[in-house]
């Protein structure tokens, strides 16, 4: 059976954009390349002193892993060396990443990413990913990139996807013309197509969210998790709950099977937890090409937002529409304020 390789459907699909001059083309294959270096280090991360923490914390305050910054190393050169990417947000950076060189400065797009997300469970070798969104810069090409390439609404997205790292290793993207998968294959270095028109289904029995914060969480959260409990489907049996801990992996799962992942507003984190421009954008992308929904549990779509700063956190509700629908019901009788912090003190 002949196999289509990530570069080859690249390049394929390139004709879908007609004045496509393989800018966009040659910057997804080198996020590829990346995919293929990190996981190098990832499937053997415990064989090598790159596990454990780089006695570091990134902007959010978080622990960094040896493998965080490998990942987000490799990714900004790998980007950077494309030359059509002129600037890179990133979890692990503060500011955003821009370059003095001339060639990257004629880049035409910019990257928010979170280059490796669910690090928590790289020590305990639980999957984990990587995360891009890219957008067509609003700055000047020849210039910097500047913030403002950065703070454009996930509707403007050009293309987004994630890899997992998990039993395989797989890249899922959009560039608006529905979502493919590729798994990589090792014997030949390739990430070759195995999931083509991935669509969620409407409906689904997997709910995702942490449910050690169950009393923190908004009482129309609750009462949604209370219904998920509940009997009363036509199986009989109460929904499944599955929760890793890994956005993409809860992600992936749901993508195909269905379901729906929730990160609400909590007394912990009263804006949500995960970042809108490098985990919540791209993911939506991904589900809204898929036939699913993304929105902030107030009927808001995420990728309609506006966003204020690099490293927003937005709540995140996302899955298959008939699922979003209900949750969202909940949310509107019973309530979205999270409780006070002070409850808790
Ligand atoms: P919690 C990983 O740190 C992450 O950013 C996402 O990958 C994941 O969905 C979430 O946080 C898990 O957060 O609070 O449930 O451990």
């Amino acid at each position: 059976m002949s196999v289509t390789t990530l570069n080859e459907f690249i390049i394929e699909r390139q004709s879908d954009f007609p004045y496509a001059k393989g800018e966009l083309s040659r910057l997804l294959t080198h996020i590829g390349v990346a995919a293929k270096v990190v996981n190098r280090e990832v499937n053997k991360a415990g064989l090598v002193d790159i596990l454990g923490d780089a006695g570091t914390d990134n902007v959010q305050g978080e622990h960094q892993k040896k493998l965080d910054i490998y990942a987000d190393e490799k990714f900004i050169a790998s980007l950077k060396a494309s030359g059509e990417c002129c600037g890179i947000a990133s979890e692990e950076d503060q500011n955003i990443v821009t370059f003095d060189e001339n060639l990257p400065r004629q880049g035409k797009y910019i990257v928010s990413m979170d280059p490796l997300d669910g690090s928590s469970n790289i020590d305990v070798n639980v999957s984990i990913g990587t995360i891009f969104s890219i957008f067509r810069r609003v700055s000047p090409v020849g210039h910097k990139a500047s913030m403002e390439d950065f703070l454009q609404e996930g509707t403007k997205q050009v293309a987004a996807g994630y890899i997992i790292y998990g039993s395989s290793t797989m890249m899922v993207y959009t560039t608006g013309r529905g979502v493919n998968g590729f798994t990589l294959d090792p014997s030949i270095g390739e990430f070759c197509l195995s999931h083509p028109d991935i669509i969620t289904p409407h409906s689904g029995i997997i709910y995702s969210i942490n449910e050690g914060n169950y009393i923190k969480f908004p009482e129309g959260v609750k009462k949604y998790i209370k219904h998920c409990q509940k009997k009363d489907i036509p199986t009989g049996r109460p929904y499944t709950s599955r929760y890793i801990g890994s956005l993409v992996a809860d992600f992936h799962r749901n993508l195909l099977k269905g379901g729906i992942f929730i990160y609400p507003k909590t007394a912990g984190y009263p804006s949500g937890k995960l970042r809108l421009l490098y985990e919540c954008n791209p993911i939506a992308f991904i589900i809204e090409q898929a036939g699913g929904k993304a929105t902030d549990g107030r009927g808001n779509r995420i990728m309609d937002i506006k966003p204020e700063s690099l490293h927003q956190r937005v709540p995140f509700y996302v899955g298959s529409r008939n699922m979003l629908n209900k949750a969202e019901e909940f949310m509107r009788k019973y309530g979205d304020k999270e409780p006070d912090i002070k409850e808790f003190q």
